[in-house]
């Protein structure tokens, strides 16, 4: 029995439901099953038991094993006082312990708000005190960085947040591992409840959460899978921050857990571990950003490790290169697919059986039938066939509003419910979807997206800063880097004291601007505005003449 079957899915406040006669249509054509995560995983342990579901550098985990750990960890977060819905701010490493902890929250009916690595004081703060998360979720270290030092920080700073549990030495937190409990029974969430939050790129002043279904995330998960043709010999290895929504559905390691295959977890994407991973695991299908499709290919040439394993390299997350593109096959021995997805949903994939200019000139089409795709000009009027325009979107794994925003809603979404999703586009003669650029105010930063909203916040409250405006400049490496142009007040500051000042704010690193001009006064357009297209012009030329 389901402890809140009656509340349905509006129990969350600030979630925004598909509207009825869209949930019914996406049940009837079987999109949406009643299945949670939780029942999910049960079904997989049934059937694959004692496969290999997990393996890190230091654990193999079968799918009985994980299911088990999971009920362990969720009778264990029950004791300490987690109930459904309450919120946890999830910050781990590619560690089988995410899956462990994801699965025991969902299993609770709590919710998981799934934080990236390079995450730091600023954003981990605010994700706790905007979610009033009872708790946060970490490793020791990663990378160099010490974890607790951060949690330390953020318990000062988050009233709510009652537990930090490391997975790894605790420090003066509770060790993960000492939680785990004998199982318990629990109230189990409905299908059509929110299962936990992804994060939005985001182009405004604070981050955006996500929420997504147990219903309409599966459903992605399931069809990407099938998209993918993963099976039980499938060797998923994820090399990107196993929490974004690329490596974790699109179909990701969910996908391949989905099929009975194994997922291998790379602590880093650097060809030196990747490709250890794929000659000792066999690996045979993983995702990548374009920077890093280019760096593999280019360490695939003198490599000494075997890769012939390896049938499906999946690049998306930014623009690929078409030059780029082509190389894959020759290069890895193996077939190219561009993805093109967003956290709030919609998920294009070039087909197995697409033409070769198709997979290397395009980012595909929808995951499913139901996806409604459209094409607009700047007063939501359809486009030409074949002409540029903004693509809306809706369907049955799209969100129909972020969390606890309303007034922002109003702007991200159309009255009918179709997603913005600040793209721009073009439908090529084939049908697939061409990224053409990008209308909201983001830069797209080898995939890494920085709002330049945030960032203009930021250094707006430095004392010697009177205006600035973050912009894109092309990169030959990352496709684009970050920009901003400053005006300072009656003392100039240097470059590097405003990035140190940046960094003190607890800025994720990847937002630091990588480069700071200063100005005597922005460029603004006939109607007053900062004139971003001048100042993207200005600097891609600058770079052009001088090489730099
Ligand atoms: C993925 O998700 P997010 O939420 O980090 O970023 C979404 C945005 C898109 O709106 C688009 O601007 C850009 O990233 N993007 C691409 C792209 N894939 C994503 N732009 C050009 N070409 C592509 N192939 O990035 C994401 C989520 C699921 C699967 C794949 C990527």
């Amino acid at each position: 029995m389901r402890a809140d079957e009656s509340r349905g899915p509006q129990a969350l406040d600030g979630f925004t439901p598909w509207p009825p006669e869209f949930a019914d249509r996406y049940r009837r054509a079987g999109h949406w099953r009643g299945e949670t995560f939780g029942e999910w995983l049960h079904a997989r342990a049934a059937r694959f038991g004692d496969r290999v579901a997990l393996v890190d550098e230091r654990r193999r985990l079968s799918y009985r094993e994980l299911d088990t750990r999971a009920s362990h960890l969720a009778a264990g977060l029950s004791r300490l006082g987690i109930r459904p819905r309450d919120r946890v701010v999830v910050q781990l490493p590619n560690v089988v312990e995410f899956f462990e902890v994801c699965f025991a929250l969902f299993r609770l009916g709590a919710l998981p708000v799934l934080a990236l690595p390079a995450h730091r004081r600023s954003e981990i703060s605010y994700f706790c005190e905007f979610t009033e998360a009872v708790a946060y979720i970490i490793a020791d270290k990663d990378g160099g960085f010490d974890y607790r030092k951060l949690a330390e920080e953020i318990r000062a700073e988050a009233s709510t947040v009652k537990h930090v549990l490391v997975a790894g030495e605790p420090g003066p937190f509770t060790a993960l591992e000492s939680v785990y409990d004998e199982p318990a029974p629990l109230p189990e969430p409905a299908p059509g409840d929110v299962a936990f939050f992804q994060l939005s790129g985001g182009s405004t002043g604070v981050p955006k959460l996500i929420p997504r279904t147990h219903d309409d995330y599966l459903y992605s998960v399931r069809a990407s899978a099938e998209i993918c043709a993963l099976d039980e010999e499938s060797v998923y290895l994820v090399t990107l921050p196993v929490a974004h929504n690329f490596p974790l559905s699109s179909p990701g390691s969910l996908g391949a857990l989905h099929a009975g295959g194994r997922v291998v977890l790379s602590r880093r994407p650097s060809p030196d571990e990747a490709f250890l991973w794929i000659e000792k695991e066999r690996v045979t299908v993983t995702a990548v950003v374009p920077p890093l499709c280019a760096v593999w290919l280019e360490a695939a040439r003198n490599t000494r490790h075997d890769l012939s394993s390896l049938r499906l390299l999946q690049v998306g997350g930014s623009k690929l290169s078409v030059e780029v593109a082509r190389r894959v096959r020759g290069a890895l021995g193996c077939t190219l697919q561009q993805v093109f997805g967003m956290a709030e949903g919609l998920v294009n994939y070039t087909r197995f059986d697409d033409p070769e200019d198709v997979i290397v000139e395009t980012q595909g089409c929808p995951i499913s039938k139901d996806d409604e795709i459209r094409i607009v000009d700047d007063d939501d009027r359809d486009v030409d066939v074949g002409q540029v325009g903004h693509l809306l979107t809706r369907g049955p794994y799209t969100i129909r509003g972020y969390y606890k925003a309303d007034t922002h809603n109003e702007r991200a979404f159309t009255r009918d419910g179709f997603y913005r999703t600040g793209d721009l586009v073009r439908r090529a003669p084939s049908g697939a979807l061409v990224v053409e650029g990008r209308a909201k105010d983001q830069i797209n930063r080898g995939g890494e997206k920085i709002a330049a909203e945030e960032i203009e916040n930021h250094l707006l409250a430095h004392p010697a800063v009177r205006d600035v405006a973050l912009v894109s400049m092309p990169d030959v490496f990352l496709g684009e880097r970050s920009c901003a142009f400053v005006v300072p007040r009656e003392r100039t500051p240097v470059p590097r004291e405003l990035t140190a000042f940046l960094r003190g704010r607890g800025l994720a690193p990847y937002k630091i601007p990588d480069r700071i001009e200063l100005l005597d006064e922005l460029p603004k357009t006939s109607v007053g505005k900062v004139d971003k297209k001048a100042l993207r012009h200005w600097i891609a030329d600058k770079i052009a003449q001088k090489g730099q």
